[in-house]
């Protein structure tokens, strides 16, 4: 009966470190998806003030902030726009927060937005 016993208790404590691990696996998988999903929706941002707008040539010169993504430090340049139709919800002097990838060698926004 002692022998029962003590071989019911061994296995009960073999089974509960196998059932801790699996929740832990679970648990850091769910973690590591997080911070990826989170970087790529607002790590490419950049923030701007638009200076001047030519819509017929599809240009825009901004005084914008950091781009990490290009490795830009702040500065004043003209952008080509992916689309002119970006333009549109824009003006002069607005604070404006956009992204910028060099496309065929043009710095070009690819969206933009005004700043909150
Ligand atoms: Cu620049």
């Amino acid at each position: 009966m002692n022998h029962l016993v003590s071989a019911l208790l061994v296995s009960a404590l073999m089974s509960a470190p196998a059932l801790a691990q699996q929740k832990a696996d679970d648990h850091s998988a769910h973690h590591a998806a997080t911070p990826a999903t989170a970087a790529a929706s607002s790590g490419d941002m950049a923030d701007g003030e638009v200076r001047k707008i030519d819509k017929d040539a599809g240009k825009l010169t901004l005084k914008h902030g950091e781009i990490k993504s290009l490795d830009m430090p702040p500065m004043t340049m003209v952008f080509r726009v992916r689309d002119a139709r970006l333009l549109d919800g824009v003006a002069v002097g607005d604070r404006v927060r956009f992204t910028a990838e060099k496309i065929d060698g043009n710095y070009t926004v690819t969206s933009i937005a005004k700043a909150p």
